[in-house]
């Protein structure tokens, strides 16, 4: 029923399509698959700030970039446990744990991301990493110590990557994205959109997640979140519009993915979301800061989730859909 092999041009006549059929069919596609008003909320920490050897243009935490945000080693175990038991007090279901990180380079290191993960799972949190590139033994370790999903973005089209970034290639996120799955951990993956790419690189990065086999897990949808001192800061805020048919599009030829309305939705408003959740968005992150950008507060969402009559999964409902089938 789910299908792997799809061509770019079939994935563009969906998109393509005019916008009210577009989202007719996302969300037609989302209620076969998901109860429809619902959404999942995971909630991030950066783990290690800034100082990142990586030259991604979009990114505040590069070294290569003079943004003012500063640098901070890896938390302590008390402060990770610290944030744990708040985001599950404020019914999160995950915690993950981002790294300023090209990869994990020293044993030490990674000895001490295995702890937090071990700690973050014995809250009863489902505990997702994203750490940078990934050995196939590294993410073997992951898996035992307890980590359920790695975050893991294409982040835009093969064509486009090195426009984007050139400390490391399109294959190296693929590799890592191998070995994510080879061990067995969930797979979430996606992308930013506003970056200055054509819709054609936007159907490309689609039509490339979609092609995963099995999909990811979960796919992250990101709005630029323009960084004063970041070579993309003064990139032209993307259509609304536009960024709607790539949820619905992802929607449609994903359909058992969750779909996460990611970074940028500070700059939405509760309308722009709620046709992002009915185009088949099903998840977003929670909490004041994303891992440095501002995001919406906790109050804030919970009105907009009354506005719109809907709520957040249980962790139980969560589980019974992730047995419920691969994607
Ligand atoms: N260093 C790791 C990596 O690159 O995979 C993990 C952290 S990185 C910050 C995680 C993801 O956050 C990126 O792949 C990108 O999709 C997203 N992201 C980072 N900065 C962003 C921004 N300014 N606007 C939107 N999304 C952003
Ligand atoms: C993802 O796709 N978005 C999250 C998570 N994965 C790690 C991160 C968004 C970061 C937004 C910019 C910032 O906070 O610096
Ligand atoms: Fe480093 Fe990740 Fe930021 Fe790229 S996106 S600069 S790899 S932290």
């Amino acid at each position: 029923m789910l299908k792997h092999d799809w061509m770019i041009d079939e994935v563009c006549r969906i998109y393509e399509q005019p916008f009210l059929d577009l989202v007719f069919q996302a969300q037609q596609v989302h209620r076969a698959f998901f109860p429809p008003n619902k959404l999942q909320r995971s909630t991030l920490l950066s783990a290690k700030t800034g100082g990142c050897s990586e030259n991604c243009g979009y990114c505040s935490q590069s070294a290569h970039h003079h943004t003012g945000i500063e640098d901070e080693p890896l938390l302590s175990l008390a402060a990770v446990r610290n944030k744990a038991r708040q985001a599950k007090q404020s019914g999160s279901s995950r915690l993950c744990m981002g790294a300023a990180w090209r990869e994990v380079k020293t044993d030490a290191d990674f000895a001490r991301i295995l702890e937090m993960i071990r700690e973050v799972s014995s809250l009863g949190l489902e505990v997702c990493c994203t750490l940078g590139m990934l050995s196939a033994n590294q993410a073997k370790q992951l898996k035992e110590a307890g980590c359920t999903y790695y975050n893991h973005n294409l982040d835009t089209s093969r064509e486009y990557y090195p426009q984007v970034v050139t400390t490391h290639s399109y294959e190296d996120r693929l590799a890592t994205i191998a070995n994510v799955r080879c061990a067995g951990l969930r797979l979430c993956c996606g992308g930013i959109i506003g970056m200055g790419e054509s819709r054609r690189d936007r159907i490309s990065l689609l039509t490339e997640l979609a092609c995963q086999k099995p999909h990811p897990d979960s796919v992250p949808v990101n709005m630029l979140v323009p960084v004063e001192g970041t070579p993309f800061a003064d990139k032209v805020k993307l259509d609304s519009i536009e960024f709607v048919r790539t949820i619905a599009a992802a929607r449609i030829i994903m359909p058992r993915s969750f779909v996460r309305l990611s970074a940028g939705r500070l700059e939405m408003s509760d309308e722009m979301q709620a046709l992002c959740f009915l185009a088949g968005a099903n998840s977003i992150f929670a909490g004041e800061t994303l891992l440095t950008a501002p995001n919406p507060a906790a109050e804030k969402d919970e009105q907009m989730v009354k506005r719109l009559g809907i709520s957040f999964f249980s962790e139980a409902e969560i589980l019974e859909l992730c047995k419920a089938g691969g994607s």
